[in-house]
């Protein structure tokens, strides 16, 4: 590989922040709203575009006030947030001058991208953008394995119109316009690629469809401190690491790695399934499973980027609503066991997690022990025992030698303070 593109990647300095905000806020927001059924319902039900675009023709998000969004992010403990400027329908929250398909030719006439940037950056929220590889929308977009057409009896021969690289072009001076129209941006989270898959003879698509390597480039030359994410389809060119790996929907039984080394990494995961606004979702996860899926990532080293699908009217649902306050609740007592906190050099009690943030040893205890709770020892450093959400002390006893939950353990160097980041429940032990 070419050292070019080796030194695309950024150096740990300048993803500090990222590292040490931990917690974001994912955004899908598109015409699926009023669809109302999964994000991908375009190609789910093989929609065609002509068909798909009576909800372009509906589309008028009149509560939409980023201001709120911003405010129950920050009030959530999340310090960016990660909005999809374009999904894989391809319709265009921001006036984009190449393309038609865009809010500010809808009823709703606004730019939602220059809104929500405004709004979360005001709220001291650093400003991703998702956006869209795929676009089921674009006639030079070639008819694949995902697009809504690929069953279409004819799908063979329209494709020998399209030309994916007219489609790369518009693909590229999008991107530049979302680079160069909003000031500093943070985090740009391309999605995704799936080159070798085929279906019925229609290709999947990679880094020579969307011309990857030349989109990595513009994206650090516009942006030179943005973060990148790894769905370009770069990483099997040796040497290439991306900024950020992303597992989606499940948080990584160990840290994940990169060509054998550790990588800076963000979970993504939803509240209810689907990442456009699905109403009738009926699997939200409850309060118990928010706290352990962000505590979980966290412990392994890891940022989550936690997902609201808000509606056509562009508002949160009250179900969205209520788990956001979930997190608010949380962190208001417990944020410190989560920003700037990360992996701890010691292995937890059994149903625990630890994150450690300097001599700040945090112990989350996912299932309530009543009366004891075994922890490793920590040759004599550990200094101070409270819980985290009162600051009460915690008294504990020193067994001896021979009892197992006593061996050592490698600790960090000096004195740890251990912090119990979960409040006792009310029960009589
Ligand atoms: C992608 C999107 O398709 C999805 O709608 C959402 O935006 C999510 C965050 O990212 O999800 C994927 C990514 C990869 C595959 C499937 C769904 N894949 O490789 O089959």
């Amino acid at each position: 590989m070419d050292q070019s593109l080796k030194d695309l990647a950024l150096g740990d300095a300048e993803k500090q922040w990222f590292v040490e905000s931990r917690f974001g806020l994912f955004i899908h927001w598109g015409l699926y709203a009023i669809g109302a059924r999964h994000e991908w319902l375009m190609s789910r039900e093989e929609i065609a575009p002509e068909v798909y675009e009576r909800y372009f023709e509906l589309f008028d998000p009149d509560a939409y006030d980023p201001r709120l969004w911003a405010k129950r992010a920050r009030a959530a403990g999340m310090k960016y947030a990660v909005l999809t400027t374009k999904h894989h329908e391809g319709f265009c929250l921001w006036d984009s001058a190449v393309t038609d398909y865009k809010a500010t030719n809808t009823p709703s006439g606004r730019d939602l991208v220059a809104e929500y940037v405004e709004a979360f950056r005001a709220e001291g929220l650093k400003i991703g953008f998702y956006h869209s590889l795929i676009d089921w929308h674009h006639p030079d977009f070639p008819i694949d394995i995902f697009h809504p057409l690929r069953n279409h009896p004819d799908a063979a021969r329209l494709n020998e119109s399209r030309d994916v690289r007219r489609y790369a072009d518009y693909l590229h001076a999008q991107v530049e316009e979302l680079l160069t129209r909003y000031g500093k941006i943070d985090i740009m989270w391309y999605d995704f690629s799936y080159p070798g898959r085929s279906y019925k003879g229609l290709a999947g698509k990679g880094r020579n469809d969307w011309n990857s390597e030349k989109l990595l480039a513009t994206t650090r030359r516009l942006q030179p401190g943005i973060i990148i994410n790894n769905r370009l389809d770069l990483l099997d060119l040796p040497g290439f690491v991306p900024d950020i790996m992303t597992p989606e929907q499940y948080t990584p039984r160990v840290a994940p790695t990169v060509k054998g080394e550790p990588v800076t990494w963000e979970a993504c995961h939803t509240f209810s399934g689907s990442w456009g606004y699905d109403r009738d979702e009926e699997t939200w996860k409850d309060a118990e499973q928010l706290i352990k899926l962000l505590v979980g990532t966290v412990s392994l080293g890891g940022n989550l980027l936690m997902n609201v699908g808000p509606t056509a009217r562009g508002l949160f649902d009250d179900r969205a609503v209520d788990a956001l306050k979930v997190y608010e609740d949380w962190m208001t007592l417990n944020g410190e066991a989560i920003h700037g906190a990360g992996v701890a050099d010691i292995e937890p009690p059994r149903d625990c997690r630890y994150t450690q943030k300097g001599n700040r040893l945090f112990l989350h205890i996912f299932s309530w022990p009543f009366r004891h709770i075994h922890i490793d020892a920590m040759d004599g450093k550990l200094e101070f025992a409270r819980f985290l959400h009162d600051g009460s002390e915690v008294k504990w006893l020193t067994h001896s030698k021979d009892v197992d939950s006593n061996v050592g353990v490698t600790v960090p160097e000096g004195m740890i303070t251990l912090e119990l980041p979960v409040k006792k429940p009310n029960v009589t032990v």
